[in-house]
């Protein structure tokens, strides 16, 4: 079973969790972030749909199929706020089927620096000290994402490993995915496969190459699913867990949404290779926290 830390009031990583993360990949840091702040996030979320006009970008995101990663909207969204809908979102016709805050899976992927809001939040110390407790010399934003899960039509996210997606040399990947909402199996939380993590490289690298992108396999056993765990995850809780550890999600037929921020941290340290989907422009390197 994987351990659970009551992280109320953080200061640092104990031994326990330090061993927990590296015994099977992830750390579950229970209250390490408070309501107050969660509903803070979500509020201002709602704030920020509010100015988000639907009709002028209709790209429907979705992790089983790699379309969207043909779509210029998803390539430049490394360094600004985008939307992405659920993929049951649209009729035939393609129209919104419900309304727009109950039809967007995710915003990403840059808000932890186009926005004050989540750039306060993204940058909690506690956050700053797990990444450098954890080995980052030099822990830089790399990634952030704010995920819907929407009641009846948040999609699965197959098994898949952050380090496919948000490469460095040697692997430096860290993501904090915070609970906004309980996070349970009824409406779609994660699952982990506990010691999975433990390759030296993800099984498949995601390449951009100028306006396109493919997948290249490098190990193509499939991810050992049946050993997925749930990582139940009460409102305020964070999950930390490096880019090699195998986590999907499946999802939410429930009525409940299950909202999510997620951190991709990674060591400024380490080289990160121009064939990474996420490029930033040259007036806006990854920062610092
Ligand atoms: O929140 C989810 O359902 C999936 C998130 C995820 O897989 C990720 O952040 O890498």
């Amino acid at each position: 079973m994987i351990p659970r830390f009551n992280a109320t009031a953080f200061s640092g990583l104990t031994t326990e969790m330090h061993k927990a993360f590296t015994t099977n990949g992830v750390l579950v840091l229970d209250e390490l972030v408070s309501h107050q702040d969660c509903d803070r996030l979500r509020l201002h979320m709602n704030t920020m749909m509010q100015s988000f006009d639907a009709s002028e970008h209709s790209t429907v995101f979705s992790t089983k199929s790699e379309a969207h990663a043909q779509d210029d909207y998803f390539l430049s969204s490394g360094h600004q706020t985008r939307f992405f809908f659920e993929e049951e979102a649209f009729d035939n016709n393609g129209q919104l089927t419900r309304p727009l805050p109950e039809a967007i899976n995710k915003v990403g992927h840059a808000m932890h620096d186009t926005d004050d809001i989540f750039a306060g939040f993204a940058r909690q110390p506690a956050f700053k000290t797990i990444a450098t407790e954890l080995g980052l010399v030099d822990p830089r934003l790399a990634q952030s994402m704010y995920i819907f899960k929407q009641p009846e039509i948040g999609g699965e996210v197959g098994c898949h490993q952050d380090a496919t997606f948000i490469r460095t040399e040697p692997n430096s990947c860290l993501g904090f995915w915070v609970a906004l909402e309980d996070a349970t199996e009824e409406n779609g939380c994660l699952w982990g496969i506990p010691g999975g993590h433990l390759g030296d490289q993800p099984k498949s690298l995601f390449i951009r190459e100028g306006t396109q992108t493919r997948t290249e396999v490098l190990d193509d056993t499939p991810y050992e699913e049946d050993k997925c765990v749930p990582l139940l995850a009460p409102k305020g809780t964070v999950l930390v867990f490096g880019g090699l550890l195998p986590h999907m999600s499946r999802a939410n037929r429930s009525s409940k949404s299950r909202h999510a921020y997620t951190l991709h941290v990674i060591d400024g340290a380490a080289h990160y290779p121009e064939n990474n989907w996420l490029q930033r422009p040259a007036s806006m390197p990854f920062g610092r926290f």
